[in-house]
């Protein structure tokens, strides 16, 4: 049974930097689908985008994926023969995790689930590479090198789906789209205080960047075309085409 996000309920003295291990592996899929305005949408058109992206005899990538959640949406969206998904985690107890969930879903495409940085890997063969909300959490020095790479090894007429927190230039629309999400937080049921210990445990483990940011990095690295698809208050979705 999925359980509830309380780790942030009661009040801490010292608020260590958020960690995604056994604690938040037992209550992950409720604390994103309470804390990310659009994640159900997101995962789904993951789905879609496979469905048009991914080519026959090649390689779907699902960067940072957590419990599976697109991993699983790529694989129902595929609809050519002979791709592998291949997810990845630098989390063991997520991938652990996600072993079990895999488990229980059949399907014609095979995943290979890894534990690994995905800052180590090559994409050879890729058409479609997925970084749903984990770019943000990569060093932003290393973000250029990964976003080179992804684009160097995907196929021509690959894509990219990159979903992040976002922030903005202006000062003002930033407060107010920071608000927002604290309003969507606190109407799933999250108390000001859940709310203001969790943002104090990302303060330098997420790191958000301006859509510009993104779009110029996409650009520079190679991709042909970059455009927004989703976005809800300062959560955001691109696709990118090579
Ligand atoms: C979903 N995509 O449900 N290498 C590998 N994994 C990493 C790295 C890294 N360098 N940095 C962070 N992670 C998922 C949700 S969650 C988003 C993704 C969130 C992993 C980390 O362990 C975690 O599982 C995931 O990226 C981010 O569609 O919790 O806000």
């Amino acid at each position: 049974m999925e359980r509830k996000d309380t780790l942030y309920a009661t009040a801490q003295i010292d608020i260590a930097g958020f960690r995604f291990d056994k604690s938040v592996v037992d209550v992950f899929p409720d604390m994103i689908q309470r804390s990310v305005p659009g994640y159900a949408t997101i995962i789904s058109m993951t789905g879609t985008m496979a469905e048009r992206y991914a080519q026959p005899n090649s390689r779907c990538y699902d960067l940072g994926c957590s419990l599976g959640a697109s991993t699983i949406a790529i694989r129902d969206g595929i609809n050519v023969p002979g791709c592998e998904i291949i997810a990845v985690d630098n989390s063991p107890d997520m991938i652990r995790h996600c072993r079990q969930v895999l488990r229980t879903e059949k399907s014609a495409t095979p995943v290979t689930l890894l534990c690994e940085d995905i800052q180590k890997l090559e994409f050879r063969n890729a058409s479609l590479v997925v970084l749903n909300f984990t770019l943000q959490f990569v060093p932003l020095p290393q973000r250029d090198g990964l976003m080179q790479k992804i684009s160097r090894d995907l196929r021509p007429g690959g894509a990219l789906v990159l979903s992040e927190k976002i922030r903005f230039d202006h000062p003002q629309h930033d407060r107010l789209m920071l608000e927002l999400h604290h309003d969507f937080k606190r109407a799933n049921g999250y108390s000001d205080l859940e709310i203001s210990q969790k943002r104090s445990a990302l303060e330098e483990v997420l790191v958000p960047e301006t859509p510009q940011a993104h779009r110029e990095r996409i650009k520079t690295a190679g991709f042909s075309s970059v455009d927004l698809w989703f976005q809800c208050f300062n959560f955001a979705s691109f696709v990118a085409i090579k």
